[in-house]
């Protein structure tokens, strides 16, 4: 029903989006896009770049005064370091960045060619576009929020402030995991009949898919493993007042592929950043001898900003879903297909 495409370079002229099948007749109003823009760059350890970026989104397609047309949306935002032909080769690939598989995948002699793209600049468009889906979920009462559960081994504010302050002093990187939560989901978004229609895989391949995160768990996840089958199920209960009811949600909100009614609870492990200050062993790709990967103006911890991008992927996996469940190429028809449908289950 909806899909997007993001274009652009880390240091090239600008970060583009498109949006295609949002419905006609929504209110879009610009200083959301740019707040969600703002929370992005936001958080402790966040590097140079986001001093000099100031995101703001321009929609140049999809709007006529503010109401969305059924049409493509795009959205362009400019990078302010618009640098990349003058950049400096770089040779020594990074550990853990996509740099010395991108090279030897795209036959390119200048890492740069691959780290302009796999940079996660990228996300900027992302966010663009996500904000654009909470703007529509929002009139179903839909909200997707997102905290940082833990910085390294740190599980306290404070503590988490401390293990980013020891990085930068140490000039090292550090990750930690951050937690995504919906709330107000209807039942019935996603289906079991088919693998791709899983509303817990789209969410964890979109999730899988914001650069450094390397595992996903919904509900209990990984806890899951430790139980006994007892143990973990949510019971379900029955009141006139208020139907079907969970007194817990160990399921984070989805069963069967399918939203269940409760609130999606996401987590997800984002590893340290891989551009390091003092580098790791690595090669010299011209001269195949030891040296030390290249530095890069880098960041030394973006779990908050994580989280922010992640709660963009889940609003557009989420609306995406619901536009399959309640369809329509008009806000208006889908409001009432969709009080339809909660006037039947309930
Ligand atoms: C980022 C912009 C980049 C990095 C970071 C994310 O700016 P620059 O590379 O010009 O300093 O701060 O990129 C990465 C983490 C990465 O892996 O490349 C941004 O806008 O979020």
């Amino acid at each position: 029903m909806l899909r997007y495409l993001t274009a652009g370079e880390s240091h090239g002229k600008a970060q583009t989006a498109i949006l295609d099948g949002m419905p006609a007749g929504l209110k879009i109003d610009s200083k959301v896009i740019n707040q969600e823009l703002r929370r992005r760059q936001q958080g402790f350890g966040r590097g140079k770049r986001m001093q000099m970026e100031k995101d703001r989104a321009q929609i140049i397609s999809g709007l006529k005064s503010g109401i969305t047309l059924g049409s493509p949306i795009t959205l362009i935002i400019q990078n302010k370091d618009f640098s990349i032909e003058k950049l400096h080769k770089v040779i020594c690939p990074r550990p853990g960045h996509a740099d010395l598989a991108g090279l030897l995948k795209y036959g390119f002699t200048d890492i740069r060619e691959v780290l302009e793209r796999a940079s996660a600049r990228s996300t900027a468009a992302t966010v663009g576009i996500g904000a654009i889906c909470k703007i529509f979920l929002d009139e179903f009462k839909i909200k997707i929020s997102s905290r940082v559960l833990s910085i390294g081994s740190a599980t306290s504010a404070q503590a988490m402030l401390d293990k980013i302050s020891a990085a930068i002093n140490k000039k090292d990187t550090v990750g930690g995991i951050f937690e995504v939560v919906a709330k107000h989901v209807p039942v019935g978004l996603g289906s079991y009949v088919h693998p791709d229609r899983r509303l817990d895989g789209r969410l964890a391949q979109a999730i899988m898919s914001i650069p450094g995160i390397k595992a996903v768990e919904i509900g209990l996840g990984f806890g899951y493993a430790e139980k006994f089958g007892s143990d973990v199920h949510d019971a379900i209960y029955y009141s006139k007042a208020k139907g079907y009811v969970r007194k817990t949600n160990n399921a984070g909100g989805i069963e069967g592929g399918i939203s269940n009614g409760e609130d999606i609870v996401i987590r997800a492990c984002m590893k340290p950043i891989s551009t390091l200050m003092h580098p790791l062993e690595s090669v010299n790709i011209i001269t195949k001898k030891s040296s030390h990967a290249a530095v890069e103006r880098s960041d030394i911890c973006v779990v908050k900003s994580a989280g922010v991008i992640a709660e963009s992927a889940a609003a557009f996996v989420l609306t995406d879903a619901f536009l399959e469940k309640f369809g329509g190429d008009f806000l208006k028809d889908i409001k009432i297909s969709y009080q339809n449908y909660i006037k039947r289950i309930s």
